[in-house]
């Protein structure tokens, strides 16, 4: 139920009060064994932190002064300010945010139902995933690849800007486990990398001109499949001459790799006739759409009909949310401009569940000004009493996936799971509060009212899979349909048409970006948290900054410092790492812990700039940074 690639099959136990979980040992996933921080989720569900009661806020919005409240007043005073916003603004400036702290159908989509009947405004769902989602749409399609179990009959995996033994643990054990051999492109040496059996460090943002530079040497030598590019690929000529003028020099000079090295890597992966897995986190940036674009073309180039993972979508989910109940047209605010729509008196009721956009978005210090300097009233349901939940008007305590009935699938595999309660604790389901809050509005319509157990049933029956069969094992394999391409050609396009639509280069381009500071700041995943989740139950984090022990000398830093990290958009403090395994011009900190511990996170830093062209993806990568020895006031 987590925001997680593996979306493990879990056996939990509730005895005497105490809650066990361990991995399913039937799931041929999840294969017997949780991740590290899998293995803590009792911690998180016994945590003393979680909320009990309604909370209102009595002083200014962050301030935390809150006083309990029963539910009944809760309800009608979010009712009450539904009513109101409506009436004063319009239905469009009631804003819902969701992402995808709980991964549930039920829990993720039925909210959904109560503001699609207001004619509410949503989200587009641009922060994860998006410019990669386009990009690999403007080559196959569809971002959907191949069933990682089909990985058996393969002999080489690429984990590209993925770091895979931490975000996809169970994944990268599948691939030890048929015996495949891995490899690693990154711009840091991750403990993927270090487990690779082959690892090619490149630039950030060069992944474009890495990819083309393998394909070039892959058609000069003549070792792509020329049966299949003549059946199933558009445009493989023009491809071909674009890919001429590119120098290999310029390859070697801007990626950091050398010429051998570019070869190597195209040889040995047309002859082993690798499957690439695009990572997330390679394409959170300026460059990243151009950056897949280029990647999703070496595995056709040597004969993969999908050679690639990046998403699965295995089930329709659209019956949980209801849209039908909607009577004007849906209006999709980008996710990426929360901050600006804000700023622009768009949003004047806004309801958050499933996401902690206080500690998980973009320049923190914009948002924060915004929502203070506003008059927006804001509803969050969570667990916890989160740096989002700080910001709100009104807290409502949700419960965990150990607590209710759901059914869940997954972005990386083509299993869907069943979700049975097993323990009682605080707090109520995302669809508990969403019939609450209809009632409390007084609307009498029964989607609204429905049942978790019939929406799980209804969703089932519209995908052909049975509740029986579900229930005796757990969970199900959806079984892959015949696919075809869905682009204009018919064919995987070397040559993208919807691309061109977009206003873009037909063939995936090299741009070089750059900012106002010296340093690249990246913030990838961190291990024992799932971006700003179990921080405060785990409390497992490292906030140190890792900088490259080069850049540290120039600058007078010794590791163990304090450092100062800044830019134009904020600044923060911490004690600063220093390590070969991030390069130089590089610098990192990982992604999103919580402010109102820390006192800060790595998004009072980030840029809040989208990936224009694909689908307004976020760009979170592409920040940059300067880094100063820091002594604490009264030092000297
Ligand atoms: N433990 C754990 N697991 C998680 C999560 C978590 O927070 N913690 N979050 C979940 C979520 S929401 C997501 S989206 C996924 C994300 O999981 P991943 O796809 O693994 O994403 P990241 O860790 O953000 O980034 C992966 C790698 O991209 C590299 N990278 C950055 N810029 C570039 C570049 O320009 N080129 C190349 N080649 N590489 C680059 C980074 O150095 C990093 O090592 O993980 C999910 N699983
Ligand atoms: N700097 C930087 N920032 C990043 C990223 C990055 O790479 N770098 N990655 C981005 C990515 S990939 C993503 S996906 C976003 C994710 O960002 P968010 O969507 O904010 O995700 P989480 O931090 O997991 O927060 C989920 C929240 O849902 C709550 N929750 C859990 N279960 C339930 C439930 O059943 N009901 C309700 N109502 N709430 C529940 C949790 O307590 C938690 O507070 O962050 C982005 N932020
Ligand atoms: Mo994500």
């Amino acid at each position: 139920m987590r925001d997680c690639y593996d979306t493990c099959s879990i056996i939990s136990n509730f005895k005497n009060g105490k809650l066990t979980v361990r991995g399913n040992p039937e799931h041929p996933i999840t294969r017997g064994f949780l991740c590290p921080k899998g293995a803590l989720l009792p911690k998180w569900f016994h945590s003393k932190e979680r909320l009990r009661k309604p909370l209102i806020l009595e002083g200014k919005k962050g301030s935390g002064e809150f006083r309990e409240a029963s539910w009944k007043e809760a309800l009608n005073l979010i009712a009450e300010n539904i009513n109101e916003t409506i009436r004063k603004y319009g239905s469009y400036s009631v804003l819902v945010y969701k992402y995808a702290g709980d991964r549930g159908v039920v829990s993720y989509y039925f909210p959904m139902r109560l503001f699609h009947y207001l004619n509410a405004s949503t989200i587009d769902g641009a922060i994860c995933d998006r410019a990669g989602q386009e990009a690999l749409k403007d080559v196959y399609g569809t971002a959907v690849g191949i069933d990682p179990e089909k990985l058996k009959e393969s002999r080489l995996i690429v984990y590209w800007g993925i770091n895979a033994f931490w975000t996809n643990l169970h994944g990268f054990m599948l691939a030890k486990k048929y015996g495949l051999e891995i490899w690693t492109v990154d711009v840091i040496r991750t403990e993927t990398t270090k487990k690779s059996d082959k690892f090619f460090q490149i630039r950030p943002d060069t992944d474009v001109l890495f990819a083309l530079g393998v394909a070039k040497v892959i058609i000069e030598k003549r070792l792509y499949d020329k049966e299949f590019i003549k059946d199933n690929v558009y445009g493989f000529k023009e491809f071909k001459n674009y890919v001429k003028t590119l120098s290999f020099d310029y390859v070697a000079q801007e990626t950091g790799l050398s010429v051998e090295r570019i070869e190597e890597f195209a040889r040995e992966f047309a002859e082993k006739k690798g499957v690439i897995h695009i990572g997330y986190g390679l394409q959170r940036s300026l460059a990243g759409g151009e950056g897949v674009r280029a990647i999703a073309i070496l595995p056709a180039l040597v004969g993969h009909k999908f050679g690639f993972i990046y998403d699965m979508k295995t089930i329709d989910k659209s019956y949980a949310q209801a849209k039908f109940l909607r009577t004007k047209p849906e209006n999709q605010i980008p996710q990426m401009e929360l901050a600006e729509a804000i700023e622009d008196g768009e949003v004047k009721f806004l309801y958050i569940y499933n996401s902690n956009p206080l500690a998980s978005y973009p320049n923190q210090n914009r948002l924060r000004r915004a929502i203070k300097k506003s008059d927006v009233f804001i509803v969050t349901h969570d667990v916890f009493l989160t740096d989002t939940a700080l910001y709100s008007d009104v807290v409502l305590p949700a419960n965990t996936f150990f607590e209710r009935l759901d059914i869940v699938d997954s972005y990386y595999h083509r299993y869907v799971l069943l979700n049975e309660p097993v323990a009682k604790g605080p707090g109520k389901s995302n669809s508990e509060v969403t019939r609450l809050i209809a009632k409390a509005l007084g609307i009498k319509n029964r989607y609204l009212y429905e049942s978790d157990e019939a929406v799980i049933k209804r969703v089932l029956a519209d995908n052909g899979i049975s509740w029986e069969e579900l229930k005796k094992k757990g969970f199900v394999k959806i079984p892959e349909k015949p696919r075809k391409w869905n682009t204009p050609s018919g064919k995987i396009e070397f040559y993208s048409q919807r691309a061109v639509r977009r206003g873009l280069s037909p063939f995936p381009k090299y741009e070089r970006y750059s900012g106002n500071y010296p340093l690249r700041l990246l913030s990838p995943t961190y291990r024992m948290t799932i971006t700003s989740q179990y921080h405060n139950t785990h409390r497992m984090i490292d906030p140190s900054l890792y900088m490259n022990s080069k850049d540290a000398h120039e600058r007078g830093i010794k590791d163990g410092d304090r450092v100062k990290v800044f830019n134009e958009l904020g600044e923060v403090v911490t004690t600063v790492k220093l390590t070969e395994d991030v390069p130089q011009g590089v610098v990192l900190l990982y992604k999103a812990f919580w402010p109102s511990i820390l006192g800060w996170n790595v998004n009072f830093l980030t840029t809040d700039k989208k990936v224009e062209k694909y689908g307004k993806g976020s760009a979170f990568h592409s920040t940059w940074v300067e880094v100063t020895r820091y002594s604490e006031p009264g030092e000297g």
